[in-house]
C-alpha cells in the first residue's frame, strides 16, 4: 500500500528543474535576461507560424516551451559522480552517451543524465551535463596530489539528500513530503558559493594549470555553471542579446540554419567575472574573482542514425577546414557561411533524409491508414507509399562533443586553451560512475522500433 503514495520520478525532475531555474535566476542576473529574451522571441516566432503552435499545442508543450531543457555541472571525484548517479536516479535521469572533451582541450569527461523513453521525455526533458575532472591529465604531479586531498575533504552532499536518496531506493520512491525535502536538499549541492574552499594562492596555481581545475577544486561543491532555455529562433536571441546588454559567444554551435533541423543548435552568453573571497592562512578574508557561470540556449531537431552523423561529423570537420571559428568573433560571418556550404550534402527534407537512412522516425496512423487492412509482411516502405503510415521526426535529445568544447571553451577564455592528447577512457567513466552509460543510438531506434510495431499491429489487429 505504501508505494501508492508515492511521488513519481517525473514530478521530482519536473519540480527540481523548477527550483533550479528559480535559484539561478536570482543567482546570475543575466540569465533571466536572457529567459526574458527567450520568451519574447518563442512568442514572436508562434505568432508568426501557428501551423508551428498548432503542433506544439497538439504534443502537449506549448505551455512548456520556454522551459530549461538542460544544466550542467562539473564533479571532482569518482565518488562525487557515483552519488550523483544515485541522486539522478530517484529523479529518473540515467546517463546516457560517453563525451571525451580531452581531445578538444577540456581535462573532462561527461556524460548526460537525463530521462529515458518517450514518455518520460514529453513529462519533462530536463538533463544535466555531468563532467568528470581528469587530473590524471594535468602534468604537475605535486599540483595533482594538492588538488586530489582538498577534493577528498570536502563533501558536496547534504545528509538530508543522502538519506533522502538512500530512502528512495530502499523503498522504492519518495512520498510527497519526502520529495519536496529532496529537491530542496538536492539544491544545495548545485548553489553557487561566494567563499572558495581554497586560499587565493591555492586559487591562482590550480587557475594557470587549467581554469577549469580552479572551477572544480577551489569550491564547496558543483554550482550549476549554465541552465538552457528552449528557443524556437536561436539566430534571432544570438542577434538580440547585445541590445539587451549580454555579450553573446562568437558562434552558434552545431549544424547551419536549414529547413529540416538536425541534431542540436546551441549559443550562450558568456561567463560573468564574480567576486569570490578566499581566506588565507592567518585567517583573513582576500578578494579575488571567478568566472564560470553562464546561460545558454538550445534548439533541437531530428536524432540522427550512425550514418547520418557520420555524415554530419564529416561535413562539420569539412567546414572547420575551411574557417575554424575564432573566440573573439572577428570572423564569424565567414564562419557561417562556410558551415551552411558545407552541409549542402546533407538533404533537407525529413522524406530524404528518410530515404537514405539519415534520421530516425516515429511512425503512426494515417486517417486512410486506421480504417485500412494490411498484410503483416508488407514493408515500412510500402507502407509510406499506400499512404497508411505516416513519419514524424525524433527529436535529438543528447549533445554534441565538438559543440560542447565550443561551450567550454568559449567560457574559459582564450588563454585556457590548451594541449591533451586524446585519451578517452570510457571504461574508467563508468568504473567511476559505478554503472554502464546507456548507448543514445540504442534508444532511438527502440523509439523507432516500437513505434512500427504499433502500427503494424494496429494494421494487421483490423483483420481479426
Ligand atoms: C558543459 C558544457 C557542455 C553543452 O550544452 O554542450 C554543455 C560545461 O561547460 O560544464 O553544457
Ligand atoms: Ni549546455
Amino acid at each position: 500500500m505504501l508505494t501508492r503514495s508515492f511521488v513519481s520520478s517525473c514530478s521530482i525532475r519536473s519540480a527540481f528543474s523548477a527550483a533550479m531555474s528559480a535559484m539561478y535566476r536570482t543567482e546570475v542576473p543575466a540569465y533571466g535576461t536572457l529567459m526574458d529574451i527567450v520568451a519574447r522571441v518563442n512568442a514572436a516566432t508562434l505568432a508568426a507560424d501557428p501551423a508551428l503552435k498548432q503542433r506544439l499545442e497538439q504534443t502537449d508543450s506549448l505551455e512548456r516551451v520556454s522551459e530549461e531543457r538542460h544544466g550542467a555541472i562539473r564533479l571532482g571525484t569518482a565518488a562525487e559522480l557515483a552519488m550523483m548517479r544515485r541522486v539522478f536516479a530517484v529523479m529518473g535521469m540515467f546517463p546516457v552517451g560517453y563525451y571525451d572533451l580531452s581531445e578538444a582541450g577540456v581535462p573532462v569527461h561527461s556524460t548526460a543524465f537525463r530521462p529515458v523513453g518517450d514518455v518520460a521525455l514529453k513529462r519533462n526533458p530536463f538533463r544535466v551535463f555531468t563532467s568528470l575532472l581528469r587530473l590524471d591529465l594535468i602534468a604537475d604531479e605535486e599540483l595533482r596530489a594538492e588538488a586530489e586531498a582538498i577534493l577528498k575533504e570536502r563533501q558536496i552532499f547534504t545528509a538530508g539528500a543522502i538519506e533522502l536518496t538512500e530512502r528512495a531506493e530502499r523503498e522504492g520512491g519518495l512520498d510527497d513530503d519526502d520529495a519536496k525535502r529532496f529537491v530542496a536538499e538536492v539544491l544545495e549541492t548545485f548553489r553557487w558559493h561566494h567563499q572558495a574552499n581554497v586560499d587565493l594562492a591555492m586559487y591562482k596555481r590550480l587557475h594557470d594549470a587549467h581554469r577549469l581545475i580552479a572551477d572544480v577544486v577551489s569550491f564547496k561543491g558543483p554550482h550549476i555553471n549554465h541552465l538552457t532555455p528552449r528557443t524556437l529562433d536561436i539566430d534571432e536571441v544570438q542577434r538580440l542579446m547585445p541590445e539587451y546588454g549580454i555579450a553573446p559567444k562568437a558562434v552558434v554551435e552545431g549544424p547551419p540554419s536549414r529547413r529540416c533541423a538536425i541534431l542540436l543548435r546551441q549559443t550562450s552568453f558568456k561567463a560573468l567575472e564574480e567576486a569570490v573571497s578566499f581566506k588565507d592562512a592567518g585567517g583573513n578574508w582576500q578578494q579575488g574573482t571567478h568566472t564560470a557561470r553562464f546561460g545558454e540556449i538550445e534548439s533541437r531537431g531530428i536524432a540522427l542514425t550512425p550514418k547520418g552523423r557520420a555524415l554530419y561529423d564529416k561535413l562539420l570537420a569539412d567546414s572547420r577546414k575551411v574557417v575554424r571559428p575564432a573566440a573573439d568573433g572577428s570572423n564569424a560571418a565567414a564562419y557561417e557561411i562556410a558551415l551552411a556550404e558545407a552541409f549542402a550534402p546533407f538533404p533537407d527534407s525529413f522524406a530524404e533524409i528518410r530515404n537514405q537512412g539519415l534520421g530516425y522516425f516515429s511512425y503512426s496512423l494515417t486517417p486512410k491508414g486506421q480504417s485500412a487492412i494490411a498484410s503483416a509482411d508488407a514493408s515500412v516502405d510500402q507502407l509510406v507509399a499506400e499512404g497508411l503510415i505516416c513519419f514524424d521526426p525524433i527529436v535529438y535529445e543528447d549533445f554534441l562533443p565538438v559543440s560542447a568544447a565550443g561551450i567550454f571553451q568559449s567560457n574559459l577564455g582564450d588563454e585556457a586553451a590548451q594541449e591533451f592528447t586524446a585519451s578517452p577512457n570510457q571504461q574508467r567513466f563508468e568504473r567511476d560512475l559505478g554503472a554502464p552509460v546507456l548507448n543514445e543510438f540504442d534508444h532511438y531506434a527502440d523509439i523507432e522500433a516500437q513505434s512500427i510495431a504499433e502500427c503494424r499491429a494496429l494494421l494487421t489487429s483490423a483483420q481479426a
